[in-house]
C-alpha cells in the first residue's frame, strides 16, 4: 500500500483544499493528513475559525481522506514519514522547496494551488459583504 502525506490548516474548508487532497490521494492508496493544532496555528500566525477537533471531523469526512492526524510542531515530519511509513509528501506550491530535506524520506511533491480562492479571501469577501 502506497501512502501519502499532506499538511495544513485546512480551516473552512474550499475546492483549493479538495483539489489538493484530491490530487495527493492520486500519488498512492491511502492519504494520512496531519492537520494543524491550534496551538501550532498560534505559531503559525493563524487564529482558524473551526477548531482543530471541528477540522478534524470535517476532513475525516472527504472522501480522499483515510486517516487524520494532529501537525503540533515544524519538526515532527520526519518521525510522522518514519511511524507512518510514508512513501509520498505532498504539499501546494507556496510551499516548493521548503520540505526538500524530507527527500531523503520519501518523494517530495509540489502541486499548483489552485488560484482565486484561500480562507483569506472567503473571511474577507464574507466581512465586506456583511
Ligand atoms: N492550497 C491550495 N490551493 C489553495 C489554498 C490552499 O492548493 N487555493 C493548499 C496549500 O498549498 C496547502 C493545503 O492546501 O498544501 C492546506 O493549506 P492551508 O490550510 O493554508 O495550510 P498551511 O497554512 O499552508 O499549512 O507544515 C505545513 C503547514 O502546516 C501548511
Amino acid at each position: 500500500m502506497k501512502k501519502v502525506i499532506t499538511y495544513g490548516t485546512f480551516d473552512i474548508l474550499h475546492t483549493g483544499h479538495i483539489n489538493l487532497l484530491r490530487r495527493a490521494k492520486e500519488y498512492g492508496d491511502y492519504l494520512v493528513v496531519a492537520i494543524s493544532s491550534d496551538a501550532f496555528n498560534a505559531l503559525k500566525g493563524k487564529k482558524a475559525y473551526y477548531s482543530f477537533e471541528q477540522r478534524k471531523a470535517i476532513l475525516e469526512a472527504v472522501r480522499y481522506v483515510d486517516e487524520v492526524i494532529a501537525e503540533d510542531t515544524w519538526e515532527q515530519k520526519v518521525d510522522d514519514i518514519q511511524k507512518h511509513h510514508i512513501d509520498v509528501f505532498v504539499m501546494g506550491d507556496d510551499w516548493k522547496g521548503k520540505f526538500d530535506y524530507l527527500k531523503a524520506y520519501c518523494d517530495v511533491i509540489y502541486l499548483p494551488r489552485t488560484i482565486g480562492i484561500s480562507t483569506t479571501k472567503i473571511k474577507t469577501d464574507l466581512n465586506k459583504n456583511g
